[in-house]
């Protein structure tokens, strides 16, 4: 009797919890978007890596179904089955409904993978029409099931029996419809993060398949022996490496592991990730510092040691040695600090040190067992140097006040607003859409910048030959900002820097050259939000009087289906030309209108994928990338969401 008066108190809170979380999605997963939809299948993905990395499971399996539910199975030791002692109820029932439940029933062993620290499944239960979890263990099929945000409707019962060997946990949820804007899973999206995973936690087999059309495939196998080197093979895959093997690093202190591996190519970008936990820390940290400081300091010593440094010459700096550097650095911590604004800059102290320690012990150790390799790196980090000096001297004369300019003044119309926060600028593809532009524009407020020649293609030049280029020297100039170490993001003279292009394979590839440009020389202006693209209309559509621009075909569909029969009958569709066959009214009307308009925000989502899809954009070979460009139109433009 008590015990059941006991059970319903505690069966209320819980549904209390989780009325919390359908209340204020936001605060558990940050958005209910795409992004957010995706959230969901890391959660319970999330569980499944701990118990990996408590050493019990190597197998994981996610499966997009044909109704938008995802399966994520793994062959772990199987959510604990017996009944909880604070809860009443089995415990894996308790961790499915009871919110911040994860941590407390985690039975000793620490999590470590990222994530929600425990609560991911109660929070995707929450947000969820139904989830069924099955669990294998001790020869027996357990099952419960839950729906309508969380409800138990089917309390953990046995089902069936399996081999006593077979262990593990298989979780179906369908994201609930009410709580989400779509529920279209982006297999790509899924991809590239599970093979992510893949490469982070070494020896762990990570599947996904998608069975939305069609249950016969078998899916993509993600599976690295080598992890993190591996990692960084496949991101210098289309790259010239500087060295032939991958230098891969480890060491263990207290608890915390940490793991780094990188090789030099012959290009100028550097690709630096760092994961604390398998999450990104995009805003680096201690792991990453320590990293930093013992590079520098190794390869001066080692240069100096071996008189490749001469007393003379000075010493190389963070920027130089970082020059066609891939690298990725990988900590797993129990307790780690985040900090910063997005939370993406690990904090701990102490792994500044073990970083600092591991790598200058193990990289001294591999220069001094491989002398023409490292002759080969120093010396690129040397002409880095060199070129570093080369394009400081530009940029003196850049900033000679280039606004003065005649030259400068030619090219850029400016507006007449000094105040950057009502400012913008459009970036117009050719002299006749840039003249069209011109006339049309409001002239209070916008700036045109008309681009005549090819911007050069900043993914094979160094800063200083980037500099030598005339058109990038005026975006330069126009922006205000400086670049490179002399770069300040609070100097920038528009909100809005908006890329007006045509919509055919020319523009593209100039959107393209363009956002090369400011991925790697302004990428805070791309994080700060300021970059967008215009969309110029494909369609004119009158009737009564009434003007609406659409913007492909499917929209023109969707307009002329919201408007009754007569109207449809008579209304006028008419074909939009190029941005520079337009006249000024039209241009301004369409495109730059602020009422009329339609911009994309271009943000750098996964600098990861973002650099590959540069890579292949922008590689050596130009026509296999023109073909790219002219079959993935669709995919380019996705660079932009
Ligand atoms: C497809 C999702 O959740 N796997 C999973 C979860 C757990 C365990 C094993 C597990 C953990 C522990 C002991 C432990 C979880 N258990 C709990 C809790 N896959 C998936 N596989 N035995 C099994 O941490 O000590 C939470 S998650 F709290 F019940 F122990």
């Amino acid at each position: 009797m008590n015990n059941e008066q006991h059970y319903d108190a505690s069966d209320i809170q819980v549904l209390e919890g989780l009325e919390a979380v359908r209340k204020r999605p936001g605060m558990y997963i940050g958005t209910t978007d795409v992004k957010g939809l995706h959230h969901l299948v890391w959660e319970i993905v999330d569980n499944s890596i701990d118990e990996a990395l408590a050493g019990y499971c190597n197998s994981i399996e996610i499966v997009i179904n044909k109704d938008n539910s995802v399966t994520v199975k793994d062959n772990g030791r199987g959510i604990p089955v017996g009944i909880h002692a604070k809860t009443g109820i089995s415990t894996v029932e308790t961790v499915y409904t009871v919110l911040h439940a994860g941590g407390k029933f985690g039975g000793g062993g620490y999590k470590v993978s990222g994530g929600l620290h425990g609560v991911g499944a109660s929070v995707v239960n929450a947000l969820s029409s139904w989830v069924t979890v099955v669990v294998y263990k001790d020869g027996k099929i357990y099952e419960t099931k839950f729906a309508n945000g969380g409800k138990t409707i089917q309390p953990l019962t046995v089902i069936g029996e399996c081999e006593p060997t077979r262990t593990g946990t298989t979780v179906t949820f369908k994201p609930d419809a009410e709580i989400f804007d779509t529920d279209i899973y982006d297999y790509e999206t899924l991809k590239v993060r599970t093979r992510e995973l893949a490469f982070l936690n070494k020896g762990l087999s990570l599947t996904l398949r998608d069975d939305r059309d069609g249950e016969d495939t078998t899916g993509e196998t993600f599976f690295y022996e080598g992890g993190i080197s591996e990692y960084v093979r496949f991101i210098n895959a289309n790259k010239t490496p500087v060295h032939e093997d991958i230098i891969h690093l480890n060491g263990e202190e207290d608890n915390v592991m940490f793991e780094v591996a990188l090789q030099y190519n012959t290009g100028y970008n550097e690709n630096i990730y760092s994961f604390v936990n398998n999450i990104n820390t995009h805003d680096g940290g201690t792991h990453e510092e320590g990293v930093r400081r013992a590079l520098t300091r190794v390869i001066n010593s080692y240069a100096r040691k071996n008189g490749i440094l001469k007393d003379k010459d000075e010493s190389l700096t963070g920027e130089d040695v970082k020059e066609g550097l891939t690298m990725i650095i990988s900590c797993k911590h129990p307790n780690p600090q985040f900090e910063g604004q997005t939370k993406g800059r690990l904090g701990n102290s102490e792994v500044r040190k073990l970083a600092d320690n591991v790598f200058s012990e193990g990289f001294e150790r591999f220069l001094m067992e491989n002398p023409d390799d490292a002759k080969l790196i120093i010396n690129k980090a040397m002409l880095a140097c060199r070129a570093r000096n080369a394009a400081k001297r530009a940029r003196e004369i850049t900033r000679k006040s280039d606004l003065q300019q005649t030259s400068f003044f030619g090219k850029l119309s400016d507006c007449k607003s000094k105040d950057p926060s009502v400012s913008e600028i459009f970036i117009v593809e050719g002299d006749s859409a840039g003249g069209s532009a011109k006339l049309g524009r409001d002239s209070m407020t916008q700036a045109i910048l008309p681009l005549r020649g090819k911007i050069l293609n900043v993914e094979k030049a160094r800063l200083d030959r980037a500099l030598g280029n005339e058109e990038i020297r005026t975006i330069i100039t126009a922006f205000g900002t400086g670049i490179g170490e002399d770069f300040d993001l609070s100097k920038l003279r528009y909100d809005k820097i908006i890329i007006m292009t045509d919509a055919d394979v020319d523009g593209s590839h100039i959107r393209v050259l363009l956002l090369t440009l400011f991925y790697r020389f302004f990428k805070p202006i791309v994080e700060a939000g300021h970059i967008y693209a215009a969309q110029p209309p494909l369609f004119r559509i009158t009737h009564n009087k009434t003007r609406k621009y659409v913007l492909d075909e499917k929209e023109k569909e969707a307009y002329l289906n919201s408007l009754n029969e007569t109207t449809r009958s008579r209304a006028e569709i008419a074909r939009m030309k190029g941005l520079g066959e337009m006249d000024a009214s039209e241009l301004y009307e369409t495109t730059m209108d602020i009422n009329n308009r339609i911009l994309r925000k271009i943000t750098v989502e996964d600098c990861v994928a973002a650099d590959a899809i540069f890579e292949k954009l922008m590689g050596e070979e130009v026509e296999p990338r023109r073909a790219f460009i002219e079959e993935n139109a669709q995919y380019v433009k996705n660079l932009d969401i």
